[in-house]
């Protein structure tokens, strides 16, 4: 009997093996084409805490580029909830994805799976499905999960959260809260996708949420005649109404476009079959598993969502597109800024209006931040003048602002408390840069005015001096208005007076215009000293050539031929030369005095000349003059004494004129100047003397010849000299004496006279000496003695 069972239960498996493996072969298939077999997308790093993504994965869809667009469908729930087998079970598998028998988490990170069905209608369609790693694994953080959570859910086009036997509230606050943190990390995603400008189409609705299917595993409850979406409904009803919060609150059914619910049966009621899964054959399988399995998928693969053509729904991405919005994502959710998980509600909202805060001056300091960048002041990119500074203000402002309406959208308890706060803050932040700005905008004025100093100092030095005042200011004038209008064409537009804001534009302007007056008052004080060193030099120069042409003569000139050559040269030097040489000075003030301290100096000159000219004519006078008088006594000496008087002066005057004419005819060119009439003068006085000389001479001649007689007088007079008082008397006498005796030797009364007075004069000198000057002193004592005796008797008497 029990051989028998046996037998026939043996038999019955063999004939249902045959019936039900060849339709699930069959199945297999026709259902769909894999376009990859399942693979991991991404990852975990060691810590269990950032998501790496597998780059052969993202190859394989980069490859699907020429496919259709695809549908995503992801899975997500508590860990060994099924998730791997039900996606097995929507393409008729059991074994693609790996499903685990152990108690340990089989699924890590998010693996994916492509392939190409055919619905009920026959429309081909491109799947891609999601498998992820289950919530609440141990050694798993909360975020880590999240993360797992809000990538798989913005990526699907259709979402499946799976469960195990019911839907209590905890599960329901738990996938509100998921998609609450899902909704914040979609913003900060969208940011950063504007942020990097990404142009891939479909990454515009990273907002956009995909439809829901809440799949209930093992559920064998009784819900009577609701359907399992509109007992889900109800569920939420009464959850939001438990919460008692503000019914503004967005709970999961405003965040996910639409909710279906679905249940499934125990699959098999055999543990070991349950337990291994992955190796069930269909008839392993419980019919009403399978019934409701099948209603789960025709409301999938049958639904609008994956044949979409509704905006509200996510539309489809080509495998490129998954693939840069996965990297987004990914890169988001490993920044520290993912939302974290709160405590109690009300410190969520807290944290959430906090961090929104934080966001929003993060992102208003992001979008000022172009002002603070050190390089944003250069001249090809100078500061912000204040209309640009209040535009991009203006734009980060409201950008902030709106960001922050974004960030705390539905949270309307977190959203208006904090409102005032931004403002506050924004406020705050505003004064910040404008303040740096206008350090920027000094900066940027004063090195644009060093610059233009620079420039004028380099220009200044280019300008070659001495240069006349005319052109110099010409140049001057033209290069002050280059400067400062330069200097205005690069800074103009920070000329404004807003705000009581410092006008670092007209600082800088005044600075400069005072500058460049300074610079330029040197110059010209410089120039002004050039022009004056030329003058100086130039009358150095003309003096020395007047001398050295004025030192080619041969002096003695006449004074006519002097100044001739004085009027040539100066002609030459002061008027051509000098005037030549000093053009760039003739309109200055100072050039008269300059001019005149030249002629001065030539005229100087000229009378320097002139006396050693007259110097040389005195040497050539005195020369011929001595000549003159030489001549004269030779002629003189020629003559024998003695003659007669008349003739010897009339010879004599014959050989002055003679010589006095030889003086005038050698020195006829020199008639007009001083030395020649002194020395003609001195030259007449001499051979006056000479012919008196001369006469003399023929005088003593005489005397030699009345010596005798003159003798015996001269011996008279000696021995009767005491006779004599007076000197004059004594002379009379031998005046007398002499003449008695040489009367008749010496007819001629005047030659006598001189005869005789010679002999007194000459012969009876010396006794007439020591006689009259005894005498006379004696005389002198006689009447002092006489005086002292009169003097001393009136004082006695007295
Ligand atoms: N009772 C029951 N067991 C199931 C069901 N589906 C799968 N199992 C079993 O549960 C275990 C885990 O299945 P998986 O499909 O790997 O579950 P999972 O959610 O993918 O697990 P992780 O990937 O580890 O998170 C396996 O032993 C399966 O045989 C089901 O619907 N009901
Ligand atoms: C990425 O996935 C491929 C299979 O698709 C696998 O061979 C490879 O080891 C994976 N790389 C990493 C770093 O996990
Ligand atoms: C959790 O981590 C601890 C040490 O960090 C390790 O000993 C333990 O095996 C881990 N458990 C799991 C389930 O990974
Ligand atoms: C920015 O300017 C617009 C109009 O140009 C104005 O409506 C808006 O209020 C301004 N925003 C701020 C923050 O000043
Ligand atoms: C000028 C003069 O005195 N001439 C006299 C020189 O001497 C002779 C006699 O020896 C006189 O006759 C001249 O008159
Ligand atoms: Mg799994």
């Amino acid at each position: 009997m029990k051989l028998k069972n046996i037998f026939l239960l043996f038999f019955l498996y063999i004939l249902i093996s045959i019936i039900s493996s060849q339709p699930q072969q069959q199945q297999k298939q026709q259902n769909f084409k894999e376009l990859f077999k399942p693979v991991q997308l991404i990852y975990p790093d060691s810590n269990h805490d950032r998501l790496i993504i597998n780059e052969s994965s993202i190859n394989l869809l980069n490859s699907l580029l020429n496919e259709d667009r695809l549908s995503v469908l992801g899975v997500v729930g508590t860990f060994h909830s099924g998730k791997s087998f039900l996606l097995n079970q929507l393409l008729g598998t059991t074994d693609s994805f790996t499903v685990g028998p152990t108690v340990h988490p089989q699924t890590i990170g998010i693996w994916m799976w492509a392939c190409r069905i055919n619905d009920e209608r026959g429309k081909q369609h491109n799947l891609l499905l999601l498998d992820t790693e289950g919530f609440y694994s141990s050694n798993v953080s909360e975020t880590y999960d999240a993360k797992i959570f809000a990538i798989t859910t913005l990526l699907s086009s259709h979402l499946i959260y799976n469960s195990v036997k019911i839907i209590d509230q905890s599960a329901l606050e738990y996938l509100e809260l998921l998609s609450r943190r899902t909704q914040l990390f979609a913003l900060k995603s969208q940011i950063k996708s504007n942020e990097i400008n990404q142009e891939i189409i479909g990454l515009n609705n990273i907002l956009n949420f995909p439809s829901l299917t809440w799949v209930v595993q093992d559920f064998f409850q009784d819900i009577g005649d609701e359907t399992p979406t509109q007992w889900l409904n109800n569920l939420l009803k009464a959850h939001s109404r438990d919460k008692d919060i503000d019914n503004s609150l967005t709970s999961i059914t405003k965040i996910f476009p639409s909710i279906e619910c679905h249940t499934l049966f125990l699959p098999s009621g055999d543990r070991n079959i349950l337990r291994h899964l992955d190796k069930a054959k269909l008839n392993d399988l419980n019919p009403i598993y399978i019934k409701e399995l099948n209603q789960l998928k025709s409301s999938l693969f049958n639904d609008n969502d994956i044949d979409n053509n509704n905006n509200n729904i996510k539309s489809k991405l080509t495998g490129p597109s998954i693939s840069t919005l996965l990297r987004l994502l990914v890169e988001v959710a490993n920044g520290n800024k993912f939302p974290t998980v709160p405590s109690i509600w009300s410190g969520f909202i807290k944290q959430q209006q906090q961090s929104a805060l934080e966001d929003s001056i993060i992102a208003y300091k992001d979008k000022m931040s172009t002002i603070t960048i050190e390089e944003s002041y250069s001249i090809s990119k100078p500061p912000l003048c204040f209309k640009e500074f209040e535009k991009l203000e203006n734009q980060s402002n409201d950008y902030a602002t709106n960001l922050y309406k974004q960030l705390l959208f539905g949270l309307e308890e977190a959203y208006k408390p904090g409102q005032q706060k931004l403002h506050k803050l924004l406020k705050e932040n505003y004064q910040y840069f404008l303040k740096e700005n206008n350090f920027k905008i000094q900066n940027y004025c004063q090195r644009i005015f060093n610059e233009e100093i620079d420039s004028l100092q380099s220009r200044l030095d280019s300008i070659i001096i001495p240069i006349s005042s005319k052109h110099f200011n010409h140049q001057i004038s033209i290069l002050k208005n280059e400067i400062i209008s330069q200097y205005k064409e690069l800074t103009k537009q920070y000329d404004h007076n807003e705000n009581n804001q410092n006008n670092y534009y007209q600082v800088y302007l005044k600075t400069l215009e005072k500058d460049i007056e300074r610079l330029i008052d040197g110059k010209q004080l410089q120039n002004k000293n050039k022009i004056e060193i030329l003058l100086t030099k130039s009358i150095d120069m003309i003096s020395e050539r007047y001398k050295s042409s004025m030192n080619q003569l041969e002096l003695p000139v006449t004074l006519e031929q002097l100044s001739s050559e004085d009027k040539k040269y100066y002609d030459q030097l002061l008027n051509v030369k000098f005037k030549q040489i000093t053009e760039v000075a003739h309109d200055e003030s100072y050039y008269q005095p300059f001019e005149s301290m030249a002629e001065k100096k030539l005229h100087q000159l000229f009378q320097y000349f002139q006396e050693i000219n007259e110097e040389k004519i005195m040497e050539k006078s005195k020369f011929e003059s001595e000549q003159s008088i030489l001549d004269f006594k030779k002629s003189v000496s020629q003559i024998i004494l003695p003659v007669e008087e008349e003739m010897l002066v009339k010879s004599m005057n014959e050989f002055k004129i003679r010589s006095i004419n030889s003086y005038k005819n050698r020195l006829e060119p020199f008639k007009y100047s001083k030395s020649y009439t002194t020395q003609l003068n001195r030259l007449e006085s001499s051979l006056e003397r000479q012919i008196e000389l001369k006469l003399n001479e023929n005088v003593t001649q005489m005397k030699w010849i009345v010596m005798e007689s003159l003798d015996t007088v001269r011996v008279m007079m000696i021995s009767r000299t005491p006779i004599f008082w007076f000197q004059h008397s004594y002379e009379n006498e031998a005046y007398r004496e002499a003449e008695k005796r040489i009367i008749d030797k010496i007819k001629s009364k005047p030659l006598r006279d001189k005869v005789i007075k010679q002999f007194i004069n000459n012969d009876l000198k010396e006794q007439l000496d020591s006689l009259f000057k005894l005498s006379t002193i004696l005389l002198t004592l006689g009447i002092i003695l006489l005086f002292s005796i009169l003097i001393s008797y009136t004082i006695i008497k007295k």
